[in-house]
């Protein structure tokens, strides 16, 4: 991906995962809003974008290594990574019987005394394996730590899990009970 799109990918997740009203945006629901109002928007509110366009924005989507957003017809949304102050919506889904989170070793005290929570974000953000989970933990932590989620069982306990991406899977907080830290 060239430097130019990587810098759009960072203000499409600005937009569409935190502060649509700083453009002057507003999503529905579920987070979806016109590829072309969002080019506008971004035009119009972020210094230097000028002259984005919303065929910039689709072959961005397209070159992308990581599914961050989805494009169905005239419309885009992210797909996770939500902080916006109404909840997005997700569908839910059912897991697989162990999913991973990528965490930092600092954080593994709280984890283990109140389980994973979103933190800043709508939801949970879960791996499908370990590979995965590490290069999460990895952004914050040149040491990242692995924790397995007994996802099935939490699943058939009543928590409910939605479905991001190939790589990503989103739940509402998971209680200790479900987690297996990494010196346990
Ligand atoms: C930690 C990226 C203390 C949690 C990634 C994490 C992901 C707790 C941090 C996506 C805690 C939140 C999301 C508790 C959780 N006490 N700390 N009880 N529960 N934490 O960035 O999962 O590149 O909001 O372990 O690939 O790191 O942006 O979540 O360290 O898919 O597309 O609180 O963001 O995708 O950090 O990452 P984040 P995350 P993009």
């Amino acid at each position: 991906m060239s430097e130019r799109s990587i810098r759009l990918s960072r203000l499409v997740a600005h937009a569409l995962r935190h502060r649509p009203d700083r453009y002057g945006l507003k999503l529905d629901s579920n987070g979806w809003v016109e590829v072309e109002t969002l080019a506008g928007a971004l035009a119009g509110h972020a210094p230097g974008w000028s002259d984005l366009s919303g065929q910039e924005i689709r072959t961005m989507v397209a070159a992308a290594d990581k599914q961050r957003y989805e494009i169905r017809g005239d419309r885009i949304r992210a797909r996770y990574g939500h902080s916006l102050p109404e909840k997005v919506e997700g569908v839910p889904a059912v897991p697989p019987e162990l999913l991973y989170h990528g965490t930092t070793p600092e954080a593994l005290p709280r984890i283990r005394a109140e389980g994973l929570k979103p933190m800043r974000r709508h939801y949970v953000h879960l791996s499908p394996d370990p590979e995965t989970a590490s290069l999460v933990g990895g952004r914050r932590s040149e040491t990242p730590v692995i924790v397995k989620v007994d996802a099935g069982q939490a699943h058939a306990e009543g928590l409910t899990f939605y479905r991001g991406n190939d790589q990503v899977w989103l739940s509402d907080p998971i209680p200790p009970r479900f987690l297996r830290l990494p010196d346990e």
